[in-house]
């Protein structure tokens, strides 16, 4: 693999004590035939890798974990060490990327409007009116080929929604909104008129990676050489974080990383010690740490589809000779 033009970008999430910190770090090298003047006045491609909700710190991107990740992105690209998220909540975040802006401008700073009639504090309807400029419509008018498929904004992807359901926001030329984020197996998708239904054999990141193989094949096939911008956003390893069968027996001895035992089960003298807010909190049962384990196995598990669609997708870019004129980057959602 010719990892030039691969880029890799991380986040991760902090929260302490009610504090919450936000950092992405990435990798980034520059297509390296820019510099030639025959080529520089083509405009590179951009694809956007959008995971929800992966962290770093309960050890997701580890090489034995994500392998593609590790020796395609982060060794053969670019790693963003300090790359900072503005707001660490996931509809405040998506709005930031799409609009560049910080939430107190977009003013989405919820996932929700929270029952609020009057006052709506976030979700996709209040992001509505920003729609008309985006990331989306800017690169479309340089003469972009703009590309969605999977999660939008918290609140669109609600299935009960019917304006979400034939809803196309301005500025994408492809649209394959997900309607149905917690359905892992049979997702819905809309093209902005019609439902797009698959089966319920059908995993959800499988067939986002198939339908972006097929849309870069064809667009080759086609002598369509218009520069895309490509979001690729699946909902893994987000809860409900199912995992596509083939990967159900993974990790099983796989359990929530502790810095040691006391950290989910202290003892009296150092739960003490913890600020009011915690020391009063009852200990964890066995029961709630087995399902915090199993809910841990299956986000690494729902994230070995991810992996296996990072290298699908970078094959697929040597394949059709794009790998040096696309930027590829990886990241996750808040
Ligand atoms: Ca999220």
């Amino acid at each position: 693999m010719n990892a030039i033009g691969i880029m890799w970008i991380w986040s991760w999430i902090w929260i302490w004590s009610f504090v919450i910190r936000a950092e992405i770090r990435a990798e980034a090298r520059a297509p390296n035939d820019l510099n030639s003047n025959a080529k520089a006045k083509k405009r590179p491609n951009i694809i956007l890798f959008l995971t929800d909700d992966q962290d770093v710190t309960a050890g997701s991107i580890a090489p034995s974990i994500m392998p593609h990740l590790h020796e395609q992105f982060r060794n053969g690209g670019m790693e963003f060490h300090r790359y900072y998220v503005s707001t660490g909540l996931c509809c405040p975040s998506r709005a930031t990327i799409l609009r560049g802006q910080y939430c107190h401008n977009t003013q989405v700073y919820d996932n929700g409007d929270l029952n609020n009639e009057t006052y709506q504090s976030g979700g996709w309807s209040k992001f509505l009116n920003l729609e008309t400029e985006t990331i989306a419509t800017m690169l479309q008018s340089v003469g972009y080929e703009t590309v969605l498929i999977g999660k939008y904004l918290n609140g669109y992807d609600l299935s009960e929604k019917s304006d979400a359901k034939v809803h196309k926001p301005l500025g994408w030329d492809h649209w394959m909104g997900l309607l149905t984020c917690f359905k892992f197996y049979g997702p819905i998708f809309t093209n902005g008129t019609d439902l797009i239904r698959t089966s319920n054999t059908v995993y959800q990141t499988d067939y986002m990676i198939d339908w972006v193989v097929d849309f870069l094949t064809q667009k080759r096939n086609t002598n369509n050489d218009k520069p895309f911008f490509l979001v690729v956003a699946p909902f893994a390893p987000h809860s409900p974080a199912t995992p596509a069968k083939r990967h159900e027996h993974l990790f099983p001895n796989a359990a929530v990383p502790s810095n040691d035992n006391d950290a989910i089960d202290p003892p009296d003298n150092l739960q003490r010690g913890y600020p009011v807010w915690i020391k009063d909190m009852p200990k964890l049962t066995l029961s709630q740490i087995d399902h915090m384990n199993l809910f841990y196995k299956n986000r690494l598990r729902s994230l070995q589809a991810v992996d296996e669609g990072l290298d699908k997708l970078v094959q697929t870019l040597d394949d059709l000779g794009l790998t040096e004129s696309t930027y590829f980057f990886y990241t996750s959602g808040e």
